[in-house]
């Protein structure tokens, strides 16, 4: 069923405290974790602790946990001192786009000056 845990995915584990991560901040619907291969000095994954696949899905799901996300993202970033001079929000979507943990969660990235477009 739509939100419920999944057995073989790694983040629902990390939910679980089966996994460890590196956690920088948790609320009740979301947890946010150093990525394990950061990309920039700020690297943190932010994901719902009810499984979806990718981040679309979640937002037609439950909107409001959508917004929940991006927020508690900002919240990261302010965290994180990288709100000035900017950081990145991604959302991998799909094997081509370069998602390999099919539960939904966004890359936080910033410390560093960040290209545009992103390869
Ligand atoms: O992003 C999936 C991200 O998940 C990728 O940047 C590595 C990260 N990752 C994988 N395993 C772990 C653990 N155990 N802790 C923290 N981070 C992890 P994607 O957009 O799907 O490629």
């Amino acid at each position: 069923m739509a939100g419920e845990p999944q057995a073989d995915c790694l983040f629902c584990k990390i939910v679980a405290g089966d996994v460890p991560a590196t956690v920088v901040r948790e609320t009740d619907n979301v947890v946010a974790f150093r990525d394990i291969n950061p990309q920039a000095p700020t690297h943190v994954l932010v994901i719902p602790k009810v499984h979806y696949p990718d981040a679309a899905s979640l937002a037609l799901a439950e909107p409001a946990l959508a917004a929940e996300l991006l927020r508690e993202a900002g919240e990261v970033a302010a965290q994180e001192k990288t709100v000035e001079p900017g950081y990145r929000i991604v959302f991998n979507t799909g094997p081509g786009a370069g998602q390999t943990v099919f539960h939904a969660h966004a890359h936080l990235l910033g410390g560093r000056g960040l290209e545009w477009p992103p390869g």
